[in-house]
């Protein structure tokens, strides 16, 4: 284990690789800080590498619903090596973690496994402009699809954190195939389909969006996109490569109680290795190659060691489901949080859906980014680094979602309380 200082692995890492890290939201740059590099985890917690302890609320950003390095998933990685990493030829384990997922989402009746949520939405997309032979896609702002070309317009995530408009490199002609529309906004969605509704091959959206903070649908929004896509030929795709097995066990579609045709997955499916996965309607998945002509291939999808991981994950949720706990729970901490602010005179809003939550330091309601982005960030940057110094690591941006786990106990939850109280103290 690597007990080097911070300063001089990030001397090294921002040498060797950009701005430091292999995934911009992990720089601290929004937070005005450095980032610390991490030596081990063990259930809630990090510790880094000059031997601070952390309490994790970013778990990864999303994978570990039952924390770092669970028992489970570590014997059944563990017992996989032993018989080698990756053979490129199919196992017992991905069909075992497909008939998991199915079973758990029933609204998904044929599945592929990718590496990364990217992956999953990137394909999703392919196959539904390939079932409605129709080319453009409607998204809304702030959602965080991956970094597929026809996602980075409005993305939130990183591309919010950092202020970045869009992304270079994204030819002009593609990203003017997608519109985009505020979250929650349904007179837009109907105004945007009653204008070009013919052309639109599918919605995709967060059903809770996660990459802007956490904001919840509005009552009838989803049910809305239902009803519009339907209206006119159009796919409707959930991107719940965050809220599946995070806002339920059956995802937002279990606890909305809305069905889409095509859903992506990833981060718990994976248990905290590359895993994506975009599954649906069987006579849609059954168009993807070689059962159909719609090209997708991964030399390391459905690997051995990630379905390993997945499958230790996803069978201990199956065993037990632990989200009306973990709920309860993130409101609790989510409540403990807005009394604190309160009493600091910061005026604030936050909610918890299943073990997602999020607050926004501006007064409330928050229900898509455009009103997200009038929180005060300068402030969460500030207590962000109040936190972290006082051992809790919440996500380094004002437009991520926090997440929980099963590891976390009430202890966990009242010292990170104490610790924000404090934080705002200074
Ligand atoms: P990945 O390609 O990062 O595995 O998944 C992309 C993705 C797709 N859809 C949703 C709803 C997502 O939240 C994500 C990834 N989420 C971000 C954080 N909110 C990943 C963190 C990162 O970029 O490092």
């Amino acid at each position: 284990m690597s007990m080097a200082s911070t300063d001089s692995l990030w001397e090294r890492a921002l040498r060797v690789l950009p701005g430091g890290v292999n995934s911009p939201v992990r720089s601290f740059r929004a937070v005005g800080a450095r980032p610390f590099f991490v030596a081990r985890g063990q259930g809630a917690y990090l510790w880094d590498t000059e031997g601070r302890r952390y309490i994790d609320y970013v778990l990864s950003w999303g994978p570990l619903v039952l924390g770092h390095a669970h028992p489970a998933v570590v014997s059944a990685v563990a017992a996989q090596l032993e018989r080698g990493t990756s053979y490129g030829a199919p196992t017992a384990a991905e069909v075992e973690l497909a008939e998991r997922i199915i079973e758990l989402m029933p609204v998904i009746e044929m599945v592929r496994f990718v590496n990364s949520g990217t992956e999953a939405t990137m394909s999703a997309v392919r196959l539904a402009r390939a079932a409605t032979g129709r080319d453009r896609i409607l998204k809304f702002s702030g959602c965080y699809h991956g970094h597929g070309d026809s996602f980075l317009v409005a993305a939130g995530s990183g591309v919010a954190t950092l202020g970045l408009p869009n992304s270079p490199g994204v030819p002009g002609a593609l990203a003017a195939l997608t519109s985009v529309v505020a979250f929650n906004d349904l007179d837009a969605v109907e105004d945007v389909f009653r204008g070009r509704g013919d052309e639109i091959a599918a919605v995709i959206v967060e059903p809770v969006l996660g990459n802007a903070g956490c904001i919840p649908p509005q009552p009838g929004f989803l049910d809305g996109l239902r009803r519009i896509t339907h209206a006119y030929g159009s796919l409707l795709i959930f991107d719940e490569v965050m809220t599946g097995f995070r806002v339920a066990r059956g995802g937002a579609q279990a606890r909305y109680g809305v069905t889409a045709d095509l859903t992506t997955l990833g981060k718990v499916i994976g248990g905290g290795l590359p895993v994506g996965a975009f599954g649906g309607r069987r006579d849609l998945m059954e168009r993807v190659a070689p059962a159909g002509p719609v090209y997708q291939a991964g030399t390391l999808s459905g690997n051995p060691l990630a379905m390993a991981a997945g499958n230790a994950q996803l069978r201990v949720l199956a065993e037990r489901d632990p989200f009306p706990e973990l709920e309860r729970r993130a409101q609790r901490l989510v409540s403990g949080l807005l009394v604190a602010l309160e009493r600091a005179g910061l005026p604030a809003t936050g909610c918890a859906v299943g073990s997602m939550w999020g607050i926004y330091l501006r007064r409330g309601p928050v229900r898509s980014f455009e009103e997200a982005r009038e929180s005060d960030t300068e402030a969460f940057a500030r207590l962000h680094r109040g936190c972290l110094a006082r051992g809790v690591f919440f996500a380094p941006s004002a437009f991520e979602a926090g997440f929980l786990s099963t590891a976390h106990t009430d202890q966990d939850i009242d010292g990170t309380i104490e610790a924000v109280g404090k934080a705002l103290g200074e």
